[in-house]
């Protein structure tokens, strides 16, 4: 038989079937015993009935929970238990619950609710991994005051909020804000802080700890800088200040994400909080500091506004991601920041809003929410937060968000009370703006010029293409910021917003002397797709002259991928007056070099197969990953003359630090490197990975040795030096395949999972070889399907462990329609195996289910 037994149809929530829950909490005490194999839980809840609520059976969430005892009021109850959680009559009135219940962290393998990671305790709530710490309303709407009791013979042991009494083999916690119960935190562990001290700005100081595994207090320091630089820019941006007396960071091993908000007490995968310049790269500095941030600005958005119900997560993770993209921007360099940011959108969320897992950046329905943690929800949503911005402008924007904080403090929003805080503060009608919430896809946008008596004219014209569940759309608000340059270069008019409401709609510019040259969508203010036939002189034209940063790295990378085009679809010689126009302005020593850095880095292998495909051409993954070699080639050729200056220029000579000046620097180093070592074929690569004395450096030159095929001594050295380093052997396992000749990642990979140091349970570890094989476009695509059969084989294994991380790597297969009948076949075969597999999670099962649909 074909399809095995068919897995029982999960059931579907959705938005419109918002009710509020039944009761209000006053206040939760919760009691935790600790045991790997029987923790204790005891929880004390006072409900009282919602006013505002329909009626309703009393329902508590509660999942692999083992219950001892339940009472209300005192007396003993016998609620009727499923799998999903609890039902039990309650009085009328108010009433307290008490139930003590036990759970096992040590068998937790999922990551979600109380779980174990070398030997510590630690928690993962959000989004529902509370209902696995005890019965309870696991919404966000419901919120309460925490006071928490945890018991262990363990030296540290923390929860959110203040302090309270503590002693020998017990600690207690009590938070003063109402918080829903995925903020909830627990952490208990032979641990060790690098503390610190803030003075918020109205005087108020607050202690402040990373708490980490004895032997890594070396890698705090640059993590609580970025904390401090994150507590002040808030103050002084948004006007937002600290609420605690403490705030507690922890960094833990394993984990499925990059790091939580819970309310004073974040905790961080370790990759995303631990530093230090032999052991990480400009590339890792550069995110920690970012999702520090983020985490830190969750205080606010997210924490004291928080969200109604799960649907709304663009409310807290578009807004974050916005808040901790302005951060970096102001930290480091506003253009790179940008351009970076964009690279991400079009690499990651481009993908997802064009093929089958498309969703609205506020999705409407799903089975398992921890699948719409999404490139959409979170760097879309960010996109459209500043769309709002640019349309309303930076005051007005400032205004409703004071508005927000003011009018929203305790709630769990929504995105309609988002935006009615603009309407207000702006008098803007911005329901047609709404539609950027609830329509799926990457609006296309037309524009067609004219030049007519002196009247410059644009035409625009936008559609959306279908997505899953949505045939038809309705135009979108599309701020398009456009400038317009002279022959000569010159700007003429500068960058101005155009509001493209219509599907389609004409701008006039008076009053120029020539025919303009036009730059459009500056800044990327819109996430669209630009469909505009426009010639190579034009790009080149504006890759020479344009003022817009973005837009000039923008043409750089339109004539790269038509170049590429020329070359895949009708084996054409590289384009040399691109590379010409590149020489000039890599050359411009004017310019940041982590800009030209930037200038030097083409398309990714996949964005190209996107291209075809949007071209109607099938895409072939070796044909594509040929030319890209063949035009890296051309180009380290052509700049071969001018590698010796721009090493110089790309030269460090002070000590080293994470700075955007130096690490600027080491990228268009390593750019050099790269084109330096297919002229010499790894001659500097070698001699660079023997002087680096940090990170970023000795990886860069570990890769040039890998794509040398000279990198056998290096990785040796590498392990030798590094294999007591997790973080680091995550980077040594990545590495080896995502840098690998395609004919061969997927072998690599394979032996790779075979290494003692090849810990599949550790999330970071099996995304480092599997993540990295999915990573290898014409690895991952090899013909004979190699690379589709050893990651399905592996997320069929991890499905039983850890169904989140299994799904969330599923993704890899979400093109799977762009390639050619052969792929296709087989990688619905695989996609099939998955479905197959019995008791597949329900995780895996809406993803494998929509990505086939
Ligand atoms: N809210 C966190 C991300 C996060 C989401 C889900 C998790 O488990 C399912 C864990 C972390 C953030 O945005 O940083
Ligand atoms: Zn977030």
């Amino acid at each position: 038989m074909k399809d095995a037994a068919p897995q029982a149809a999960a059931e579907t929530v959705y938005l419109k079937d918002y009710t509020p829950f039944g009761w209000q909490i006053a206040d939760v005490h919760l009691t935790f015993r600790l045991s790997p194999t029987a923790t204790r839980v005891l929880a004390r809840i006072h409900f009282a009935p919602n006013p505002g609520a329909p009626k309703q059976d009393f329902f508590l969430h509660g999942e692999e929970l083992r219950l001892i005892r339940a009472a209300i009021d005192g007396t003993e109850v016998t609620p009727e238990i499923t799998d999903k959680g609890l039902t039990c009559a309650v009085p009328d009135g108010p009433f307290l619950w008490e139930a003590e219940v036990e759970i096992a962290p040590e068998a937790n393998t999922a990551l979600e609710g109380l779980y174990m990671s070398n030997g510590m305790y630690c928690t993962q709530c959000e989004a529902e991994g509370f209902r696995k710490i005890t019965y309870y309303p696991d919404r966000p709407d419901v919120m309460a005051i925490f006071t928490v009791r945890i018991e262990s013979d363990l030296p540290v042991l923390l929860s959110n909020g203040n302090p309270g009494d503590r002693g020998a083999g017990f600690a207690e916690w009590h938070d003063p804000w109402r918080k829903p119960a995925y903020l909830f935190a627990l952490v208990a562990g032979d641990l060790v802080a690098h503390p610190d001290r803030f003075r918020t700005r109205s005087g108020k100081d607050v202690d402040l700890n990373i708490w980490v595994r004895p032997g890594d207090e070396g890698k705090c320091a640059f993590g609580m800088e970025a904390l401090k630089k994150s507590m002040r820019w808030d103050e002084e941006e948004y006007g937002r200040e600290y609420d605690l007396d403490v705030f507690n960071i922890v960094a833990v091993d394993d984990f499925n994400m990059g790091a939580m908000e819970n309310k004073g007490l974040n905790i961080f995968n370790s990759s995303c909080v631990l530093a230090s310049p032999e052991t990480s790269t400009d590339g890792n500095f550069e995110r920690i500091e970012a999702i520090i941030a983020h985490e830190y600005f969750h205080n606010w958005t997210g924490n004291r506004i928080t969200c109604r119900d799960w649907f709304q997560l663009c409310l807290k993770e578009g807004l974050t991601v916005f808040r901790d993209q302005q951060f970096t921007a102001d930290m480091r360099s506003a253009p790179v920041k940008r351009i970076d940011d964009v690279i991400m959108l079009r690499a990651r969320q481009f993908p997802e809003d064009q093929g089958p897992l498309a969703h609205p950046v506020r999705p409407e329905s799903f089975q398992e929410i921890n699948n719409f943690y999404t490139a959409t929800v979170y760097e879309k949503g960010a996109e459209v937060i500043g769309m709002l911005r640019t349309l309303v402008g930076a005051e007005a924007y400032a205004k409703a968000l004071d508005l927000y904080f003011d009018r929203h403090d305790g709630d769990a929003a929504t995105i309609e009370d988002w935006l009615r805080v603009f309407e207000e503060a702006t008098g803007r009608d911005l329901s047609q703006f709404k539609r950027w919430y609830s329509q799926a896809g990457t609006p296309r946008v037309q524009v067609d010029e004219d030049w007519t008596d002196g009247t410059y004219s644009l035409t625009v014209r936008q559609h959306t293409p279908p997505t899953p569940g949505q045939p038809d759309k309705a135009p979108q608000v599309i701020p398009l910021a456009v400038g317009l340059l002279g022959p000569n270069g010159d700007e003429v008019v500068p960058t101005r917003v155009l509001e493209v409401t219509e599907a389609e709609q004409r701008f006039e510019f008076t009053g120029l002397g020539a025919r303009p040259v036009p730059s459009l969508n500056r800044g990327f203010s819109a996430p669209i797709v630009l469909e505009r036939e426009t010639s190579r002189a034009e790009r080149a034209f504006l890759l020479a002259h344009d003022t817009d940063p973005f837009n000039r790295w923008d043409a750089s990378r339109e004539l790269a991928r038509d170049s590429l085009f020329e070359m895949i679809t009708k084996d054409a010689a590289p384009d040399g007056d691109w590379l010409d126009g590149l020489q000039r302005l890599v050359a411009d020593t004017t310019l940041d070099p982590a800009y030209r850095a930037l200038m030097l880095s083409g398309p990714s292998q996949s964005e190209l197969a996107q291209m075809l495909h949007t071209r109607g051409v099938t895409p072939d993954p070796d044909a594509i990953w040929s030319a890209a070699e063949r035009l890296a080639q051309a180009t380290a050729e052509r700049f071969a003359d001018m590698l010796p200056a721009l090493a110089r220029e790309a030269s460090v000579s002070a000590a080293y630090a994470p700075d955007a000046e130096q690490s600027g620097k080491r990228a268009l180093g390593s750019a050099v490197l790269s084109m330096q070592t297919r002229l010499d074929g790894g001659y500097a690569a070698e001699a660079q990975f023997a002087a680096a004395d940090n990170m970023t450096q000795q990886l860069s030159a570990l890769t040039q040795l890998i794509r040398a095929d000279r990198a056998k001594a290096a990785l040796a050295a590498f392990y030798e030096q590094w294999q007591g380093d997790r973080l680091v052997m995550d980077k040594w396992f990545g590495l080896q395949v995502g840098a690998a000749a395609p004919a061969r990642a997927a072998d690599i990979a394979a032996e790779l999972t075979g290494h003692d140091l090849f810990d599949w349970k550790n999330p970071n570890r099996f995304r480092a070889v599997l993540g990295g094989l999915a990573m290898n476009h014409a690895g991952f695509h090899r013909a004979d399907g190699a690379g589709y059969r050893l990651l399905a084989d592996w997320l069929i294994r991890l499905d039983d462990l850890n169904p989140q991380t299994a799904a969330r790597m599923c993704s890899a297969f979400q093109t799977w329609t762009r390639y050619d009948a052969d792929r296709q076949d087989l990688m619905r075969a695989e996609l099939q195996r998955i479905a197959d597999k019995p008791n597949l999670s329900r995780d895996m099962g809406e993803m494998v289910g929509r990505i086939l649909s």
